[in-house]
Protein backbone atom coordinates (compact mmCIF):
# COMPACT_ATOMS: atom_id res chain seq x y z
CA UNK A 1 0.00 0.00 0.00
CA UNK A 2 1.27 3.06 -0.89
CA UNK A 3 0.40 6.54 0.93
CA UNK A 4 0.04 9.69 -1.13
CA UNK A 5 -0.70 13.05 1.09
CA UNK A 6 -3.01 15.52 -1.15
CA UNK A 7 -4.26 19.00 -0.33
CA UNK A 8 -7.63 20.66 -0.66
CA UNK A 9 -9.14 17.28 -1.08
CA UNK A 10 -12.31 18.62 0.30
CA UNK A 11 -12.62 20.87 -2.69
CA UNK A 12 -13.58 20.95 -6.44
CA UNK A 13 -10.73 19.07 -7.48
CA UNK A 14 -9.64 17.25 -4.83
CA UNK A 15 -12.54 15.62 -4.63
CA UNK A 16 -12.79 14.15 -7.78
CA UNK A 17 -9.52 13.43 -7.64
CA UNK A 18 -9.61 11.02 -4.22
CA UNK A 19 -12.85 9.58 -5.64
CA UNK A 20 -11.14 8.74 -8.69
CA UNK A 21 -8.34 7.68 -6.86
CA UNK A 22 -9.82 5.44 -4.56
CA UNK A 23 -11.59 3.70 -6.99
CA UNK A 24 -9.11 2.99 -9.64
CA UNK A 25 -5.94 2.63 -7.67
CA UNK A 26 -6.40 -0.01 -4.92
CA UNK A 27 -2.98 -0.26 -3.76
CA UNK A 28 -3.09 3.75 -2.87
CA UNK A 29 -3.79 5.34 0.68
CA UNK A 30 -4.81 8.93 0.84
CA UNK A 31 -3.85 11.15 3.29
CA UNK A 32 -6.47 14.38 2.69
CA UNK A 33 -4.92 17.62 4.12
CA UNK A 34 -8.02 20.81 4.17
CA UNK A 35 -8.72 23.23 6.22
CA UNK A 36 -11.99 23.45 5.28
CA UNK A 37 -12.32 27.24 4.09
CA UNK A 38 -15.30 28.30 2.42
CA UNK A 39 -14.86 26.06 -0.45
CA UNK A 40 -14.03 22.92 1.34
CA UNK A 41 -16.87 20.74 1.85
CA UNK A 42 -16.83 17.25 4.02
CA UNK A 43 -20.39 16.09 1.95
CA UNK A 44 -17.89 15.70 -0.89
CA UNK A 45 -16.07 13.10 0.58
CA UNK A 46 -19.61 11.48 2.39
CA UNK A 47 -19.34 8.34 0.40
CA UNK A 48 -16.22 7.45 1.83
CA UNK A 49 -17.02 7.69 5.20
CA UNK A 50 -15.24 4.08 6.42
CA UNK A 51 -12.71 3.44 3.61
CA UNK A 52 -9.74 2.64 4.96
CA UNK A 53 -7.84 4.02 2.95
CA UNK A 54 -8.89 7.42 3.11
CA UNK A 55 -7.86 9.46 6.13
CA UNK A 56 -8.88 13.29 6.28
CA UNK A 57 -7.05 15.34 8.36
CA UNK A 58 -8.46 19.40 9.07
CA UNK A 59 -5.19 21.29 8.83
CA UNK A 60 -4.11 24.59 7.70
CA UNK A 61 -1.05 24.79 4.92
CA UNK A 62 0.02 27.98 5.69
CA UNK A 63 1.01 26.93 9.56
CA UNK A 64 4.23 24.91 9.61
CA UNK A 65 3.27 23.40 13.28
CA UNK A 66 0.23 21.63 12.00
CA UNK A 67 1.56 20.48 8.64
CA UNK A 68 5.12 19.18 10.27
CA UNK A 69 3.65 16.66 12.07
CA UNK A 70 1.02 15.02 9.44
CA UNK A 71 4.63 14.74 6.84
CA UNK A 72 6.32 13.11 9.94
CA UNK A 73 3.53 10.69 10.91
CA UNK A 74 2.28 9.46 7.41
CA UNK A 75 5.46 9.63 5.63
CA UNK A 76 3.91 9.87 2.10
CA UNK A 77 5.54 8.63 -0.89
CA UNK A 78 4.14 11.54 -2.57
CA UNK A 79 2.31 15.09 -2.49
CA UNK A 80 -0.05 16.45 -4.79
CA UNK A 81 -1.11 19.93 -3.91
CA UNK A 82 -4.57 21.13 -4.85
CA UNK A 83 -5.28 23.58 -1.79
CA UNK A 84 -5.38 26.99 -2.61
CA UNK A 85 -7.79 30.21 -2.12
CA UNK A 86 -9.01 29.75 -6.18
CA UNK A 87 -11.78 32.44 -6.94
CA UNK A 88 -10.43 35.14 -9.15
CA UNK A 89 -13.13 37.85 -8.23
CA UNK A 90 -12.29 36.97 -4.31
CA UNK A 91 -8.64 38.25 -5.02
CA UNK A 92 -9.37 41.35 -6.53
CA UNK A 93 -11.07 42.39 -2.93
CA UNK A 94 -8.64 40.58 -0.41
CA UNK A 95 -5.35 39.29 -2.29
CA UNK A 96 -3.84 38.70 1.53
CA UNK A 97 -5.36 35.16 1.93
CA UNK A 98 -4.30 34.47 -1.66
CA UNK A 99 -0.35 35.25 -0.68
CA UNK A 100 -0.88 33.45 2.14
CA UNK A 101 -2.12 30.10 0.85
CA UNK A 102 -0.97 29.77 -2.25
CA UNK A 103 2.56 31.30 -1.59
CA UNK A 104 2.87 30.96 1.87
CA UNK A 105 1.18 27.34 2.11
CA UNK A 106 2.89 26.14 -1.00
CA UNK A 107 6.28 26.87 0.44
CA UNK A 108 5.21 24.78 3.76
CA UNK A 109 4.73 21.84 1.97
CA UNK A 110 7.52 21.97 0.20
CA UNK A 111 9.69 22.72 3.17
CA UNK A 112 7.77 19.31 4.97
CA UNK A 113 8.49 17.58 1.58
CA UNK A 114 12.15 18.01 1.72
CA UNK A 115 12.42 17.63 5.25
CA UNK A 116 10.77 13.93 4.98
CA UNK A 117 12.28 12.86 1.68
CA UNK A 118 8.82 12.78 -0.28
CA UNK A 119 9.30 11.27 -3.75
CA UNK A 120 7.48 12.97 -5.86
CA UNK A 121 5.74 16.76 -5.60
CA UNK A 122 2.79 17.59 -8.07
CA UNK A 123 1.72 21.46 -7.79
CA UNK A 124 -1.42 21.85 -9.56
CA UNK A 125 -1.14 25.36 -11.12
CA UNK A 126 -3.19 27.33 -13.95
CA UNK A 127 -3.00 28.37 -17.50
CA UNK A 128 -4.20 31.92 -15.72
CA UNK A 129 -0.60 31.95 -14.71
CA UNK A 130 0.52 32.85 -18.14
CA UNK A 131 -1.79 35.75 -18.97
CA UNK A 132 -4.33 37.01 -21.20
CA UNK A 133 -4.34 35.84 -25.24
CA UNK A 134 -5.62 37.58 -28.09
CA UNK A 135 -7.22 36.45 -30.86
CA UNK A 136 -5.03 33.61 -31.95
CA UNK A 137 -2.57 31.30 -30.49
CA UNK A 138 -2.15 28.93 -27.11
CA UNK A 139 -0.04 29.04 -23.85
CA UNK A 140 2.68 26.48 -24.19
CA UNK A 141 4.85 25.05 -21.20
CA UNK A 142 7.31 28.02 -22.53
CA UNK A 143 4.86 31.16 -23.00
CA UNK A 144 6.41 33.71 -20.23
CA UNK A 145 4.74 34.26 -16.75
CA UNK A 146 2.38 37.25 -17.06
CA UNK A 147 0.00 36.87 -14.60
CA UNK A 148 -3.15 39.58 -14.37
CA UNK A 149 -4.92 39.09 -10.43
CA UNK A 150 -4.00 38.58 -6.82
CA UNK A 151 -4.92 34.73 -7.52
CA UNK A 152 -3.16 34.27 -10.99
CA UNK A 153 -0.15 35.92 -9.61
CA UNK A 154 0.17 34.07 -5.99
CA UNK A 155 -0.16 30.86 -8.19
CA UNK A 156 2.64 32.13 -10.13
CA UNK A 157 4.70 32.72 -7.28
CA UNK A 158 3.72 29.13 -6.02
CA UNK A 159 4.89 27.33 -8.63
CA UNK A 160 8.55 28.91 -9.18
CA UNK A 161 9.08 28.03 -5.41
CA UNK A 162 8.49 24.81 -6.36
CA UNK A 163 10.29 24.92 -10.26
CA UNK A 164 13.13 26.48 -7.06
CA UNK A 165 12.56 23.59 -4.80
CA UNK A 166 13.58 21.04 -7.53
CA UNK A 167 16.30 23.28 -8.61
CA UNK A 168 18.72 24.34 -6.16
CA UNK A 169 17.42 21.53 -3.56
CA UNK A 170 16.72 18.63 -5.92
CA UNK A 171 13.29 18.11 -4.53
CA UNK A 172 11.43 16.15 -7.41
CA UNK A 173 8.80 18.52 -8.25
CA UNK A 174 6.36 18.36 -11.50
CA UNK A 175 3.77 21.88 -12.04
CA UNK A 176 0.83 21.06 -14.15
CA UNK A 177 -1.29 24.11 -15.46
CA UNK A 178 -4.79 23.39 -16.53
CA UNK A 179 -7.69 25.54 -17.88
CA UNK A 180 -11.03 25.76 -16.87
CA UNK A 181 -12.62 22.75 -15.00
CA UNK A 182 -16.37 21.63 -14.78
CA UNK A 183 -18.23 19.16 -13.48
CA UNK A 184 -19.58 17.79 -10.23
CA UNK A 185 -18.77 19.66 -6.75
CA UNK A 186 -17.81 22.66 -8.10
CA UNK A 187 -18.30 25.13 -5.60
CA UNK A 188 -21.48 27.37 -7.21
CA UNK A 189 -19.49 30.96 -7.60
CA UNK A 190 -17.33 29.93 -10.89
CA UNK A 191 -19.47 30.89 -13.90
CA UNK A 192 -20.84 27.30 -15.12
CA UNK A 193 -22.25 26.37 -11.17
CA UNK A 194 -23.20 29.49 -10.68
CA UNK A 195 -25.21 29.84 -13.76
CA UNK A 196 -26.53 26.55 -13.36
CA UNK A 197 -28.07 27.24 -9.73
CA UNK A 198 -29.15 31.06 -10.68
CA UNK A 199 -31.37 29.79 -13.76
CA UNK A 200 -32.88 26.98 -11.80
CA UNK A 201 -33.88 29.53 -9.17
CA UNK A 202 -35.40 31.83 -11.78
CA UNK A 203 -32.65 34.26 -10.90
CA UNK A 204 -30.60 36.05 -13.36
CA UNK A 205 -27.22 35.45 -14.86
CA UNK A 206 -24.79 38.00 -14.34
CA UNK A 207 -22.05 37.77 -17.46
CA UNK A 208 -19.46 40.22 -17.23
CA UNK A 209 -18.68 42.98 -19.76
CA UNK A 210 -19.96 41.78 -23.43
CA UNK A 211 -19.53 38.27 -22.50
CA UNK A 212 -17.26 37.14 -25.66
CA UNK A 213 -14.48 36.37 -22.54
CA UNK A 214 -12.92 32.96 -23.97
CA UNK A 215 -11.95 30.19 -21.52
CA UNK A 216 -10.88 26.37 -22.84
CA UNK A 217 -13.01 24.23 -20.81
CA UNK A 218 -11.88 20.67 -19.66
CA UNK A 219 -13.86 18.05 -17.32
CA UNK A 220 -12.74 17.65 -13.78
CA UNK A 221 -12.33 13.80 -14.70
CA UNK A 222 -9.91 14.27 -17.98
CA UNK A 223 -7.66 16.98 -15.55
CA UNK A 224 -7.72 14.90 -12.74
CA UNK A 225 -6.52 11.85 -15.07
CA UNK A 226 -3.34 14.44 -16.43
CA UNK A 227 -2.44 14.88 -13.28
CA UNK A 228 -2.48 11.14 -12.23
CA UNK A 229 -0.09 10.55 -15.05
CA UNK A 230 1.83 13.36 -14.35
CA UNK A 231 2.54 11.85 -10.92
CA UNK A 232 3.30 8.83 -12.54
CA UNK A 233 5.47 9.77 -15.32
CA UNK A 234 6.21 13.38 -15.88
CA UNK A 235 9.27 14.74 -15.61
CA UNK A 236 11.42 16.21 -12.52
CA UNK A 237 11.61 19.75 -12.67
CA UNK A 238 9.12 19.75 -16.02
CA UNK A 239 6.06 21.73 -16.26
CA UNK A 240 2.91 20.29 -18.21
CA UNK A 241 0.07 22.35 -19.44
CA UNK A 242 -3.41 20.70 -19.45
CA UNK A 243 -6.42 21.30 -21.52
CA UNK A 244 -9.27 19.72 -24.17
CA UNK A 245 -9.29 22.00 -27.16
CA UNK A 246 -12.56 23.49 -26.30
CA UNK A 247 -12.19 27.46 -26.48
CA UNK A 248 -16.12 29.32 -25.97
CA UNK A 249 -16.94 32.48 -25.02
CA UNK A 250 -19.01 32.89 -21.89
CA UNK A 251 -22.11 33.92 -23.29
CA UNK A 252 -22.34 30.83 -25.59
CA UNK A 253 -21.91 28.75 -22.88
CA UNK A 254 -24.46 30.30 -20.63
CA UNK A 255 -27.01 30.07 -23.45
CA UNK A 256 -26.17 26.01 -23.70
CA UNK A 257 -26.51 26.39 -20.14
CA UNK A 258 -30.09 27.81 -20.42
CA UNK A 259 -30.95 25.25 -22.95
CA UNK A 260 -30.22 22.26 -21.60
CA UNK A 261 -32.10 23.59 -18.30
CA UNK A 262 -35.08 24.62 -20.42
CA UNK A 263 -34.99 28.34 -19.28
CA UNK A 264 -35.08 31.97 -21.08
CA UNK A 265 -32.46 33.89 -22.12
CA UNK A 266 -34.35 36.85 -20.30
CA UNK A 267 -32.52 35.54 -17.33
CA UNK A 268 -29.31 36.84 -18.93
CA UNK A 269 -28.38 40.15 -17.12
CA UNK A 270 -25.11 42.19 -18.78
CA UNK A 271 -23.49 43.07 -15.31
CA UNK A 272 -20.09 45.45 -15.45
CA UNK A 273 -16.49 44.02 -16.12
CA UNK A 274 -14.31 41.85 -14.05
CA UNK A 275 -11.35 44.55 -13.31
CA UNK A 276 -8.23 42.98 -15.48
CA UNK A 277 -10.17 40.51 -17.28
CA UNK A 278 -7.91 38.12 -19.28
CA UNK A 279 -9.68 38.40 -22.72
CA UNK A 280 -8.48 34.33 -23.97
CA UNK A 281 -7.03 31.48 -22.46
CA UNK A 282 -6.39 28.27 -24.61
CA UNK A 283 -3.87 25.47 -24.15
CA UNK A 284 -1.50 23.66 -26.78
CA UNK A 285 -1.79 20.52 -24.55
CA UNK A 286 0.74 18.98 -26.87
CA UNK A 287 3.47 17.99 -24.36
CA UNK A 288 0.63 15.59 -22.16
CA UNK A 289 -0.38 13.83 -25.38
CA UNK A 290 3.34 13.21 -27.13
CA UNK A 291 5.37 12.78 -23.91
CA UNK A 292 2.98 10.91 -21.45
CA UNK A 293 0.18 9.71 -23.75
CA UNK A 294 -2.88 11.26 -22.28
CA UNK A 295 -6.13 12.80 -23.96
CA UNK A 296 -9.13 13.85 -22.57
CA UNK A 297 -12.47 11.50 -23.13
CA UNK A 298 -15.01 13.62 -21.88
CA UNK A 299 -16.62 15.80 -24.73
CA UNK A 300 -18.00 19.16 -24.06
CA UNK A 301 -21.37 17.98 -25.12
CA UNK A 302 -21.68 15.05 -22.70
CA UNK A 303 -19.66 16.85 -20.23
CA UNK A 304 -21.84 19.62 -19.77
CA UNK A 305 -24.98 17.53 -19.97
CA UNK A 306 -24.04 14.99 -17.26
CA UNK A 307 -23.00 18.32 -15.20
CA UNK A 308 -26.29 20.01 -15.28
CA UNK A 309 -28.13 16.86 -14.21
CA UNK A 310 -25.65 16.65 -11.36
CA UNK A 311 -27.08 20.11 -10.07
CA UNK A 312 -30.38 19.22 -11.02
CA UNK A 313 -30.05 16.00 -8.63
CA UNK A 314 -28.20 17.43 -6.01
CA UNK A 315 -29.86 20.77 -5.30
CA UNK A 316 -29.89 20.30 -1.59
CA UNK A 317 -25.82 20.12 -2.05
CA UNK A 318 -25.45 24.00 -3.76
CA UNK A 319 -28.80 25.00 -1.63
CA UNK A 320 -26.77 24.30 1.65
CA UNK A 321 -24.12 25.74 0.57
CA UNK A 322 -25.75 28.92 -0.81
CA UNK A 323 -27.07 30.35 2.75
CA UNK A 324 -24.81 32.88 5.37
CA UNK A 325 -21.29 33.56 4.42
CA UNK A 326 -22.34 32.73 0.57
CA UNK A 327 -24.91 35.09 0.64
CA UNK A 328 -23.25 38.11 1.72
CA UNK A 329 -20.73 37.51 -0.38
CA UNK A 330 -22.93 37.41 -3.27
CA UNK A 331 -23.99 40.46 -2.24
CA UNK A 332 -21.17 42.45 -1.87
CA UNK A 333 -19.83 41.02 -5.50
CA UNK A 334 -22.92 41.52 -7.61
CA UNK A 335 -25.10 43.93 -5.39
CA UNK A 336 -23.12 46.91 -6.37
CA UNK A 337 -23.08 45.08 -10.59
CA UNK A 338 -26.74 45.07 -10.81
CA UNK A 339 -27.78 47.07 -14.22
CA UNK A 340 -31.50 47.69 -12.70
CA UNK A 341 -32.70 44.08 -13.15
CA UNK A 342 -34.07 42.02 -10.71
CA UNK A 343 -34.19 39.41 -9.53
CA UNK A 344 -30.52 38.82 -8.31
CA UNK A 345 -30.42 37.73 -5.27
P1 LIG B 1 -11.61 24.93 -4.52
O1 LIG B 1 -11.65 26.35 -4.09
O2 LIG B 1 -12.88 24.24 -4.90
O3 LIG B 1 -10.95 24.04 -3.37
C1 LIG B 1 -9.82 24.47 -2.65
C2 LIG B 1 -9.67 23.58 -1.42
O4 LIG B 1 -8.47 23.99 -0.72
C3 LIG B 1 -10.83 23.70 -0.44
O5 LIG B 1 -11.24 22.41 -0.01
C4 LIG B 1 -10.23 24.48 0.73
O6 LIG B 1 -10.82 24.16 1.99
C5 LIG B 1 -8.77 24.08 0.66
N1 LIG B 1 -7.90 25.10 1.27
C6 LIG B 1 -7.90 26.44 1.01
N2 LIG B 1 -7.01 27.05 1.81
C7 LIG B 1 -6.41 26.07 2.54
C8 LIG B 1 -5.39 26.08 3.53
N3 LIG B 1 -4.82 27.22 3.94
N4 LIG B 1 -5.00 24.90 4.08
C9 LIG B 1 -5.58 23.73 3.68
N5 LIG B 1 -6.57 23.67 2.78
C10 LIG B 1 -6.98 24.83 2.21
O7 LIG B 1 -10.54 24.87 -5.69
P2 LIG B 1 -10.50 23.97 -7.01
O8 LIG B 1 -11.27 24.64 -8.06
O9 LIG B 1 -10.79 22.58 -6.64
O10 LIG B 1 -8.96 24.12 -7.40
C11 LIG B 1 -8.00 23.20 -6.90
C12 LIG B 1 -6.63 23.58 -7.44
O11 LIG B 1 -6.64 23.52 -8.86
C13 LIG B 1 -6.18 24.99 -7.09
O12 LIG B 1 -4.83 24.95 -6.78
C14 LIG B 1 -6.43 25.80 -8.35
O13 LIG B 1 -5.53 26.86 -8.45
C15 LIG B 1 -6.19 24.75 -9.41
N6 LIG B 1 -6.92 24.95 -10.67
C16 LIG B 1 -8.27 25.10 -10.67
C17 LIG B 1 -8.96 25.23 -11.89
C18 LIG B 1 -10.45 25.39 -11.94
O14 LIG B 1 -10.99 25.60 -13.03
N7 LIG B 1 -11.17 25.26 -10.85
C19 LIG B 1 -8.23 25.23 -13.07
C20 LIG B 1 -6.84 25.06 -13.04
C21 LIG B 1 -6.20 24.91 -11.84
O1 LIG C 1 -20.62 35.76 -12.45
C1 LIG C 1 -19.75 35.56 -13.33
N1 LIG C 1 -19.91 36.11 -14.57
C2 LIG C 1 -19.00 35.96 -15.56
O2 LIG C 1 -19.21 36.49 -16.67
C3 LIG C 1 -18.57 34.77 -13.09
C4 LIG C 1 -18.33 34.15 -11.74
C5 LIG C 1 -17.66 34.62 -14.11
N2 LIG C 1 -17.86 35.22 -15.31
C6 LIG C 1 -16.84 35.05 -16.38
C7 LIG C 1 -15.45 35.42 -15.96
C8 LIG C 1 -14.58 34.47 -16.79
O3 LIG C 1 -14.35 35.03 -18.07
O4 LIG C 1 -16.80 33.65 -16.70
C9 LIG C 1 -15.45 33.22 -16.95
C10 LIG C 1 -15.09 32.13 -15.97
O5 LIG C 1 -15.04 32.72 -14.67
P1 LIG C 1 -14.66 31.87 -13.37
O6 LIG C 1 -15.56 30.70 -13.28
O7 LIG C 1 -14.58 32.82 -12.22
O8 LIG C 1 -13.23 31.30 -13.77
P2 LIG C 1 -11.85 32.01 -14.18
O9 LIG C 1 -11.78 33.39 -13.68
O10 LIG C 1 -11.66 31.79 -15.65
O11 LIG C 1 -10.83 31.10 -13.33
C11 LIG C 1 -11.03 29.68 -13.24
O12 LIG C 1 -10.22 28.98 -14.11
C12 LIG C 1 -8.86 28.88 -13.80
C13 LIG C 1 -10.86 29.16 -11.82
O13 LIG C 1 -11.66 29.89 -10.93
C14 LIG C 1 -9.44 29.20 -11.40
O14 LIG C 1 -9.26 28.61 -10.10
C15 LIG C 1 -8.62 28.43 -12.38
O15 LIG C 1 -7.26 28.55 -12.08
Amino acid sequence: MRTILITGGAGFIGSNFVHRVLEHHRDTRIVNVDALTYAGNLENLAALEGDSRHLFVRVDICDPEQIGPVFEEHRPEAVVHFAAESHVDRSITGAAAFVRTNVLGTQNLLDASQKTGVGRFVQVSTDEVYGSLGAEGAFTESSPLDPSSPYSASKAGADLLVLAAHHTLGLDAVVTRCSNNYGPYQFPEKLIPLMIANALEGKKLPIYGDGQNVRDWIHVQDHCQAVWRVLEAGRPGEVYNIGSSNEWPNLKIVKKLLSLLGKGEELIDFVPDRPGHDRRYAIDPRKMRDELGWEPEVTFDEGLRQTVAWYVSHRDWWERIRTGEYLRYYESQYGNRRDGGTGAL
